[in-house]
């Protein structure tokens, strides 16, 4: 979720470059080709590196941008228009005359970059649990505005129109979403500090607090940092970075030594490159006071100060005119301290009270979520109980049903002929189980309507009990399931049969004694009670 979550809202995605700079780099190649045209074949020449804008469509910016740029008639009306009418859109107009071998690689392009956002937009609905739901993919694309949706095959002019005005647009918030990043993060930490010392005892958290005000103090106790963008500023890289003697400073020397890529242009990162000797100042990331976060902020704030002193026309790039127009300023002439970060509030108290509120429901949220799950995993247990004890029936059932057939029907016949019978057992389920009642109504044995929970009526549990007494008497115990099954065969076959019979004959008197005790317990499970029968036996 978190990779997507960077790749729709392009936000953590550090260093940033505009668009307007990608056409400039394009510009700038002629220039490149005359210089170098004696040593080097025309294909060899590329125009400078750009850097990542940080948007989370970035590869189909510059791939776009690369194939016009092989179109000459296109690159010809891309030299001679201005960034005014580059932003007002009279360049995406040219696109109706790039030649339709470029036009067919557009396509390819903006094709390619659909099914990219379709892939983000399912991998996303999946996240979210949505993979039942029919995806309305042509509504979802709308929130891509860098492209027209209506027509995802081919790639037209207002796919060109689209592509330039959000990059431009996204570029320029792209700084107001770092600076809210910001502050979250530093809301955050204040968040987690409060938190660790609510769990602390009055002393640590004393300490803690001391520690605490020590850390603020040592990090705010800085050497003086220069305006950024002053003549101060600039003077120390010179001397310092650049390892030149002061006084040979000169705007212009300055300004080509650092373009690094010779695009003729400072852009953002040339830029935020000049104020590491600065932050420097203020930042060591072996220093436990110095938050190197923070100093991206820094960073950040520099460059956007610079940029809105230098950059006169608004390109988020500063010329060698706007730069030199700059150094004539009295602006540069500026030798005031610079006001770190840290010598005003990174939020107000509201702000970190609304940050906590969101983060209490979040957590609520969360916790909803997780006895959620936690019930849905009980049902399924639930289920899979119900899963487990039906198929032991069912074993049960088959296992009783063996029973039936090998031996009991056999005995039947043996002891009464063809019938019919009267067969009496107890309400065990697996009795109860439906393939047993097919077998009896197949076999013609009728059942003796028998209430549960009766074990006073039923003669062979007090059989049961007997073995079991003559198990027990024996002079050895058992010691494996093989010398039980011998045993108990064997106390079987020694029961007398007058144990049986009268068993058998006390089962009148036992059906009059219910009715005398009108269906109450009777002596009988008295009786039973006391020889010590197991209750196992007992059908509830
Ligand atoms: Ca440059
Ligand atoms: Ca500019």
């Amino acid at each position: 979720l978190e990779f997507l979550q960077i790749c729709l809202y392009f936000s953590l995605v550090h260093c940033g470059l505009v668009l307007l700079s990608l056409w400039l780099c394009i510009q700038s190649v002629p220039i490149a080709v005359d210089k170098t045209k004696a040593e080097l074949p025309e294909e060899k020449l590329e125009p400078p590196q750009s850097a990542d804008t940080g948007l989370h469509y970035d590869r189909y910016l510059k791939e776009v941008i690369d194939f016009l740029e092989k179109d000459s008639h296109f690159r010809e009306k891309l030299h001679n228009t201005n960034m005014e009418d580059i932003k007002a859109g009279k360049l995406a107009k040219e696109l109706d005359f790039v030649s339709h071998h470029v036009r067919t690689k557009l396509d390819e392009l903006k094709r390619q970059e659909v099914s990219r956002l379709r892939m983000l937009i399912k991998a996303k609905q999946d996240i979210q649990g949505g993979n039942d739901k029919t995806v309305d993919h042509q509504a979802l694309l709308k929130q891509f505005e860098y492209l027209n949706h209506m027509n995802p095959h081919t790639f037209e002019v207002e796919d060109l129109d689209r592509l330039i005005k959000s990059a431009t647009n996204d570029l320029e918030n792209y700084d107001k979403e770092r600076h809210e990043e910001f502050k979250r993060y530093e809301m955050m930490k204040e968040h987690e500090r409060k938190e660790r010392l609510k769990n602390m005892d009055e002393e640590h958290r004393k300490k803690e607090e001391e520690h605490y005000n020590e850390m603020k103090r040592k990090h705010a106790d800085h050497p003086k940092v220069n305006h950024p963008g002053s003549r101060d500023q600039l003077k120390e890289v010179w001397e310092e970075a650049d390892g030149l003697d002061p006084n040979d400073f000169d705007p212009k020397t300055f300004f080509k030594l650092h373009d690094n890529n010779g695009d003729g242009y400072l852009d953002e990162n040339e830029l935020e490159a000049l104020f590491t000797k600065e932050l420097e100042k203020v930042y060591d990331p072996t220093r436990e006071e110095d938050d190197m976060v923070e100093m991206e902020e820094e960073r950040l704030r520099m460059r956007e100060h610079v940029m809105n002193e230098v950059d006169t026309n608004k390109d988020r790039l500063v010329s060698l005119d706007e730069f030199l127009a700059a150094s004539n300023k009295r602006e540069f002439m500026e030798t005031d301290e610079w006001e770190t970060l840290e010598q005003n509030p990174f939020y107000t108290e509201e702000e970190l009270k609304e940050f906590e509120k969101h983060l209490a429901n979040e957590e609520n949220d969360l916790n909803k979520k997780t006895a959620e799950l936690q019930k849905q995993r009980e049902e399924l247990d639930r289920q899979q109980e119900q899963l487990n004890s039906h198929k032991l029936e069912l074993q049960q059932a088959s296992a009783h049903q063996d029973i039936l057939d090998n031996f009991m029907l056999p005995t039947l016949w043996e002891q009464f002929g063809d019938g019919p019978f009267l067969f009496q057992h107890d309400c065990t389920p697996v009795h109860k189980a439906r393939s047993i009642k097919t077998w009896m109504s197949q076999f013609g044995v009728e059942e003796l309507d028998w209430p549960a929970q009766s074990p006073d009526l039923n003669p062979i549990e007090h059989l049961w009990d007997e073995l079991e007494r003559r198990l027990r008497a024996r002079p050895s115990r058992p010691t494996s399931v093989c010398d039980l099954t011998n045993a108990l065969l064997e106390e079987w076959s020694k029961t007398p049969i007058n144990t049986l019979l009268n068993l058998v004959e006390s089962l009148l008197k036992r059906v009059e004694a219910v009715r005398a005790a009108k269906g109450e317990p009777t002596s009988y499970l008295i009786l039973w009670f006391k020889n010590g029968m197991s209750l196992t036996f007992i059908c509830m």
